[in-house]
């Protein structure tokens, strides 16, 4: 099972006016999907950043594997380590500082899925069965709810329309768990002064109260705010994620309220757990299998939660199927990981580079896919079509802030800004 050839192919699908305190999603988002072939001839499929910093590192280091076994993974971490040499950090921001090794993290995994997908193939099991088997059959995921405006300044409306209100959040909301079953509820916040916010979470409480709920600000507050909307909110909040930057801010933060703090921006990498743990700063761990390295050493993360005393769920940026499968299998394997995951799948809306079928939501939560790998099939038509789009929609890295301002000229991504 040597690796023969490595294809890198930059795609880009629709994307609705989805608001956060960067500022707003462009009318296209940007992924890089990775076909690992072996001399046998199976392909083994993985799926990252589309940002231009980051899938120039991703071509580069493809080269580099070529001649490898599917199993010699830490030679290819090793290899990959010494290409990449900058840090190359996420265009908008919000999942936290660059390091080196998050650099490095990000760039082995999409190959380490790929080839674990080629490794189950062979085997005839399921991914799951390589991350140890799993511990549950189906995934649960949350309706993760956004302020939207009704459709991208100079298109149609889409079909979620406008949320820029609790109201409209409770639609959005009843419309998600209508079409997907979710059973817990995510709130992107950030992007209204608090008061609002802690308005819609209430106003999703009195609508769904038997829901989980969370909100995730991305850090837009300061400390005496995060403490201030933590204790009005008690009783209403499963986690609050993210309210304010830093460990050591969370950690006031953390001493102050009544719920737990979870995090995808303040630990985004192992050397900050120490200093985390120290000072108490989160109860949550939000799981990314895309920059903690492919989903081996994510299942070594959880482990060191597990002995830490960590809860975990899991993030998610914009994606494709490769990216739930892969989730959906780490998820599955992971005893501790008892929080519903996050998940954009609603709001790509049916585009995918995956055929349909081996990805489906029953009552919020994703069955394992049954065939051996990842059990999902690369549809090379929707491939094509998608790079076409990337090659045409003008769009190299994503930049949420920049394209805010074209529409609001006075808007600045400062945080904290309340
Ligand atoms: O898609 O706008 C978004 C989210 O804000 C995303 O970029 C964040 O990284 O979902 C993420 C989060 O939980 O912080
Ligand atoms: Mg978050």
């Amino acid at each position: 099972m040597i690796i023969r050839q490595i294809r890198v192919t930059p795609v880009a699908f629709r994307d609705p006016p989805l608001l956060n305190a960067a500022g707003v999603h462009e009318p296209w988002a940007l992924r890089t999907i990775v076909e690992v072939v072996t001399d046998e001839g199976l392909t083994g499929l993985g799926e990252t950043y589309g940002d231009l910093g980051h899938l120039g590192k991703v071509r580069e280091c493809a080269q580099a594997l070529v001649g490898l076994g599917v199993h010699e993974t830490n030679t290819m971490y090793a290899r990959i380590g010494a290409i990449v040499g900058d840090v190359v950090g996420d265009a908008h921001g919000l999942t936290g500082a660059g390091t080196r090794e998050k650099s490095v993290d990000r760039v082995f995994s999409p190959f380490e899925v790929a080839c674990l997908d080629i490794r189950g193939k062979t085997a005839g099991v399921p991914v799951v069965d390589l991350l140890g088997g799993r511990v549950r059959d189906a995934v649960p995921y949350s309706a993760y709810l956004f302020y939207k405006w009704a459709g991208h300044p100079d298109q149609e409306p889409d079909r979620f329309g406008a949320a820029l209100d609790e109201a409209g959040i409770v639609e959005q909301a009843a419309l998600l768990i209508k079409e997907y079953g979710f059973r817990s509820i995510k709130l992107k916040g950030g992007v209204f002064p608090p008061d609002q916010e802690i308005a819609a979470i209430r106003a999703l409480h009195a609508a769904f109260p038997s829901v989980p709920l969370r909100l995730d600000p991305n850090a837009a507050w300061t400390v005496e705010t995060s403490i201030r909307v933590g204790r009005e909110l008690e009783g209403t909040l499963q986690y609050l994620e993210d309210p304010t930057a830093d460990i050591s801010r969370m950690a006031e933060v953390a001493a102050a309220v009544p719920m737990p703090l979870a995090t995808n921006m303040c630990v985004v990498t192992p050397e900050h757990f120490p200093p985390a743990m120290a000072s108490r700063a989160i109860g949550v761990l939000l799981l990314d299998h895309h920059y903690w390295g492919g989903l081996v050493r994510s299942s070594h993360i959880a482990a060191m939660c597990q002995a830490f005393g960590l809860s975990l769920s899991m993030h998610s940026n914009s994606h494709l199927g490769i990216s739930l499968a892969a989730m959906t299998h780490l998820a599955a394997a992971t005893p501790n990981l008892t929080f519903a995951c996050d998940t954009h799948t609603p709001w790509q809306d049916g585009q995918d580079v995956v055929k349909p079928g081996a990805l489906r939501f029953i009552e919020g939560a994703v069955p394992v896919p049954a065939g051996p790998g990842l059990g999902v099939e690369l549809d090379r038509d929707a491939l094509a079509v998608m790079n076409e789009q990337y090659e045409k929609c003008g769009i190299v890295a994503r930049d949420d802030t920049t394209y805010m301002q074209r529409f609001e000229p006075d808007f600045s991504a400062r945080r904290p800004r309340w």
